[in-house]
């Protein structure tokens, strides 16, 4: 994996907002649109600017001034849009509903400084717009080793085999008919945040933190369908699971993990389907697993004594050492949280108050407390969780503040209930090094420039 700055989005590159811009509302706020849009935006607005300027309108300046009442000669206000006279839509138009067209910058992005290798391919979540802790669909990450599938259910079987009594073939209605389970889980690319260990700030959290997503997965425990087929829970261990894309994605799961209940084969998320990017008809949900785990298009799980050792558990997702070596089947995604805005790429347009808000999380459980810092780690706050608080899911907090205008540095701090803090860049590279690709789950710093412009900065 090689990681470069593209021009686009080089730090530094961040630009001021136009005046006429400053004061919109009257209040401060957070601009949600990543950087490569945001001069879109602002180039749009002067646009709409200079147009109602030119029509004679008297809008947008006189929201500059603090004291103005914000309806003072508004048009938006004043004169009844066209919306509140006029014909609205039929239903059809619209059979299977999709996001307002004025969102249309919200949307999973390859990092524009990723090579791609022909179909192994990443797309980054926009944490930095997103409210709550699920994440839509549609925007959830990707990372396909292989390309994405558009699978035919009721051509996809399920095989289950090795040391079971009785080796089964399931279809997807034979999964349908039994009893099911609904859980709210975050799934974590081991990968997500792994360009940051050689101290490269990416500029945006969407592509710092963004193979991160959490959804409502519903399907069967594993459990249950190994016991149908006369698992042999003494001998049998491990699991190994297989998906059926060209990638040979298998991975070996403990027994463990799967006689807990907490391991299922989902077929759907956030109430409908899996879409095709996230494996449908049929994944597996590992919470509190790294990603690659979550085998899609899952083909067949076979039950064996040992680990499995395959491609993707000794040569790939491995970390690297500082002794050289490598520490192989560290699955388990520790307890890591980020400040989603302000965060990089955005720009804070005047002084004022701005809600802190972020997302934590932790593979061994729930988030027990998350500490805010806008001052680079020398004082802490604690937040405040949005319950209820889930566990081995998204936590979302918030903390209020009150900008004055000078530089800062924000950062959050997750403790989960096994009471693990999570770390500053300084105490993981003193276990850790910097040689690592995976499993980077160290305080994430953003710097606010006296401009108002945030940057992602290394800290301690
Ligand atoms: N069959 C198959 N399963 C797979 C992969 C894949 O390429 N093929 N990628 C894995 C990796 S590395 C991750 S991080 C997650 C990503 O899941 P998502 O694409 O639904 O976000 O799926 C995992 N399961
Ligand atoms: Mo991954």
């Amino acid at each position: 994996m090689s990681f470069e700055i593209s021009p686009d989005v080089a730090l530094g590159q961040t630009r001021k907002a136009p005046e006429n811009f400053i004061g919109r509302n009257d209040v401060a706020f957070v601009n949600r649109a990543s950087e490569p849009e945001r001069r879109l935006f602002f180039k749009r607005t002067l646009i709409a600017a200079a147009s109602a300027a030119a029509a004679g309108a008297v809008g947008m300046p006189s929201l500059v001034r603090a004291n103005t009442l914000p309806t003072d000669g508004d048009p938006a206000i004043l004169n009844l849009p066209e919306h509140t006279t006029g014909l609205g839509l039929p239903v059809a138009a619209n059979p299977y509903g999709q996001p307002s067209k004025f969102e249309s910058n919200l949307q999973r992005r390859e990092s524009p400084g990723l090579t791609r290798v022909s179909q192994a391919s990443v797309s980054f979540c926009p944490l930095q717009s997103l409210f709550g802790i699920i994440t839509p669909s549609g925007l959830h990450f990707e990372r396909h080793h292989q390309g994405w599938w558009d699978i035919d259910p009721r051509q996809h079987r399920l095989m289950i085999n090795g040391l079971v009594n009785k080796p089964m073939v399931f279809t997807l209605d034979d999964l349908l008919r039994m009893e099911s389970v609904s859980r709210i889980h975050f799934i974590e690319c081991g990968a997500n945040t792994g360009m940051e260990w050689g101290n490269v700030a990416v500029p945006t959290v969407q592509y710092t933190h963004g193979m991160l997503s959490c959804s409502e997965f519903t399907g069967v425990p594993l459990i249950k369908v190994l016991e149908y087929c006369g698992v042999d829970l003494k001998k049998g261990r491990f699991v190994l699971a297989e998906g059926g894309d060209g990638s040979s994605m298998t991975r070996t799961i403990p027994m463990e993990l799967i006689e807990s209940g907490e391991v299922l084969l989902a077929y759907g998320q956030n109430g409908e389907m899996l879409r095709p990017e996230n494996g449908y008809p049929l994944r597996l949900v590992v919470p509190g697993v790294q990603g690659v785990s979550w085998v899609k298009y899952l083909r067949r799980i076979e039950v064996g004594d040992q680990p499995y050792a395959t491609k993707d558990e000794t040569i790939h997702y491995v970390d690297m050492m500082p002794d050289g070596l490598h520490r192989q089947y560290t699955s388990i995604q520790e307890c890591k949280s980020v400040v989603t805005s302000p965060s990089g790429g955005q720009a804070l347009l005047n002084k004022g108050f701005y809600n802190i808000t972020g997302l934590a999380w932790s593979g061994r459980g729930s988030i027990k407390a998350v500490d805010v810092s806008v001052d680079g780690g020398k004082n802490w706050k604690p937040a405040r969780l949005e319950g209820p608080v889930q566990y081995k899911a998204l936590t979302r907090f918030n903390l209020p503040w009150v900008w004055d205008g000078k530089p800062a540095i924000i950062q959050s701090r997750a403790i989960d209930t096994t009471s693990y803090v999570q770390p500053s860049y300084r105490t993981l590279r003193e276990v850790r090094g910097s040689k690592s690709i995976y499993h980077n789950n160290a305080i994430q710093s953003w710097a606010i420039h006296a401009d108002g412009t945030v940057h992602n900065v290394h800290v301690g």
